[in-house]
């Protein structure tokens, strides 16, 4: 139907070599069945158990997916060692206080859940993901950020066109992004879309600490994104979406009653640099740990 083959793992000989092929060709590889659903749920209940632990007053900061004015905030500037909760647009009023429940207001959870939560730690180390990275060639992969996307129902805000390289850049590119079906995703609820083959294209903006605020800028030369070739990604629980990190995507308003909740890592290669301009930056206290063997740099 979308134009981007699908895989399944077979037990016996993993995925096949056009597996590979598409994966280097689109910039993307779907594997529908990837995770089982009870893994899934299980993660899911985490999630819960963590927003209800969660008191909504400490936190100033709304994050909104159409700007970057969080950027400034230390709440999200200092999250890549933690475990934090952003909020949709528009759900607190002028003093502050929450407009809708709790649970139904979160956009997302980041960005350390798989190093502090032993339910995320089981999901992001699992051998599973180790096996498909080293068939993608991805070099000593070191896992950089985990993201809970809530896309609450009827709530759950746009994500724009986007490369994960303009937030997490490494020389040269290495930065792979891992995004996980927790629940059915489609047209309605706010599933992916993609532009397969444009991460050929190179960069175009770059999200950086300049003079200590953090800004996007336009990196020139690079062509716009093509989006007559836009692609949606209607994909079941369970479904990995690899995304290579110049390959452009998006996620549409979540205007139906059901949520789209999906988990998301980001790898980088350990053999790369990690630019310091990035906006995470993990001290020496919590070092990245390899996703082979979960030990530290
Ligand atoms: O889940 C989504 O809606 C978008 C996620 C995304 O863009 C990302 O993880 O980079």
């Amino acid at each position: 139907m979308s134009g981007v083959p699908r895989f399944r793992i077979c037990a016996d000989s993993g995925l096949p070599g056009a597996a590979l092929e598409a994966w280097r060709r689109d910039g993307l590889l779907v594997i529908e069945g990837f995770v089982p659903p009870s893994d899934c749920d299980a993660l899911c209940q985490s999630a819960d158990q963590l927003v209800d632990a969660f008191d909504p007053s400490e936190v100033a900061t709304v994050f909104s997916t159409h700007s970057h004015e969080h950027a400034a905030s230390e709440y999200f500037e200092t999250s890549g060692d933690k475990v934090r909760f952003f909020f949709e647009e528009n759900v607190l009023d002028d003093r502050g206080l929450l407009t809708c429940p709790k649970a139904l207001s979160i956009n997302k959870m980041g960005h350390a859940m798989h190093d502090l939560v032993p339910a995320f730690q089981q999901f992001s180390y699992h051998p599973r993901l180790v096996t498909l990275a080293a068939f993608l060639g991805l070099d000593n992969a070191l896992v950089l950020q985990s993201m809970l996307i809530f896309k609450q129902p009827g709530i759950g805000g746009e994500v724009t066109w986007h490369q994960d390289g303009t937030f997490l850049l490494t020389e040269p590119q290495s930065v792979t992004g891992f995004w996980f079906a927790l629940e059915d995703a489609d047209l309605d609820n706010g599933c992916l879309w993609v532009l397969p083959g444009e991460h050929h294209k190179g960069l175009r903006q770059r999200f950086r600490r300049i003079g200590g605020t953090l800004r996007l800028e336009d990196l020139g030369a690079v062509e716009p994104f093509d989006l007559r070739r836009k692609i949606p990604l209607e994909v079941p629980q369970g479904t990995l979406v690899v995304l290579h990190g110049r390959l452009p995507h998006y996620s549409e308003v979540n205007r139906s009653a059901r949520s789209r909740h999906a988990y998301t890592l980001h790898t980088i290669s350990a053999s790369a640099t990690y630019l310091a301009d990035n906006w995470l930056q993990r001290g020496p206290a919590m070092p990245l740990r390899y996703l082979s063997s979960g030990e530290p740099v």
